[in-house]
């Protein structure tokens, strides 16, 4: 039965018109089946390097979430990473986030969703909670909180390849640090998993810096060190807006990825990017597909 209220909650999103029309039964619904699935989730998804998309900050933008499922394939087809930011900002982070939350509860082996900053309480001043309220009524946005509060926090591909939002943080020192992060919790004030959310590389920068919303920047050799310790062959992240869609750091050692097109008033492109197996023993073979919201601009650039 609630896999059908799901499935019927999926064909309306699908159809592109917004507001969906989503009934806040549904989105109980949504929201509840989709604690249920990632609360069984480690903080830290271990995942093998199956063909795979990653997929950086969306911001309620449902015409670039579609266009990205219309262009790369949708789920079971096709499997996916979110680096989080899915709400706030755009206009329909409702539709966007029951959307990826019903493939999560139909799919849960398919896709995979990591927490963004913006899966928190600051959506009280970035546009969720308005758009809840406008859209259903204000009940529905702490269903949304209380999902938010399970999301993981990071994913390793293949052992070799990290994926969180922001990025770094002084306090992660080892990979097995974040298999300990207890959740549900919400996002603190500041320490690691602040830091996981929130934080940015700064070019230039040695060692650590201050930087927004509590967390630190971290310099290129930081991210350098903590590759090599860590045997890591890539670090994956997210959420700043980068004019090319992607942007390399500390000599390809971590990649922003972001996947809304011009957004924010900027004309940046976006992109997604596509793990799959090495055909050598160790690692995985990574490309990038950069688009637009109506043309993809580059197919598979291998880095
Ligand atoms: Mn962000």
């Amino acid at each position: 039965m609630q896999g059908g209220c799901i499935r019927q909650a999926v064909g309306k999103i699908l159809q592109g018109r917004t507001p969906a029309g989503l009934t806040e039964e549904e989105v109980m619904h949504i929201t509840q089946a989709g604690r249920d699935k990632l609360i069984l989730e480690d903080s830290l998804i271990r995942l093998d390097a199956s063909p795979r998309m990653i997929v950086g900050d969306i911001h309620g933008h449902l015409d670039t979430l579609l266009y990205i499922f219309d262009t790369f394939g949708y789920p079971p087809d096709k499997r996916y990473l979110f680096l989080g930011d899915y709400v706030d900002r755009g206009p329909d982070g409702l539709e966007c986030m029951c959307l990826l939350v019903s493939y999560k509860v139909l799919f849960p082996d398919t896709v995979h969703l990591l927490r963004g900053n913006h899966e928190s309480t600051i959506t009280h001043y970035y546009g969720f909670y308005d758009e809840c309220a406008r859209k259903l009524n204000k009940q529905a946005h702490l269903h949304f909180l209380c999902l938010f509060d399970t999301l993981p926090y990071a994913a390793l591909i293949s052992n070799s390849v990290l994926c969180m939002h922001g990025g770094l943080s002084p306090d992660l020192r080892a990979i097995a640090d974040l298999e300990r992060l207890p959740r549900p919790a919400p996002i603190p004030d500041q320490g690691l998993v602040t830091d996981l959310m929130w934080s940015d590389p700064e070019p230039g920068l040695t060692g650590w810096a201050i930087g927004r919303g509590g967390a630190y920047t971290y310099g290129e050799n930081v991210v350098e060190r903590f590759c090599r310790t860590n045997s890591l062959q890539l670090i994956v992240r997210a959420h700043q807006i980068v004019d090319a869609g992607y942007e390399f750091f500390a000599n390809k050692k971590l990649i922003t990825v972001y996947s809304t097109p011009n957004h924010c008033e900027r004309e940046n492109k976006a992109s997604v990017l596509c793990v799959e197996p090495s055909e050598e023993a160790e690692g995985v073979t990574l490309s990038l597909r950069v688009y637009n919201n109506t043309h993809v601009l580059r197919n598979k650039t291998t880095i």
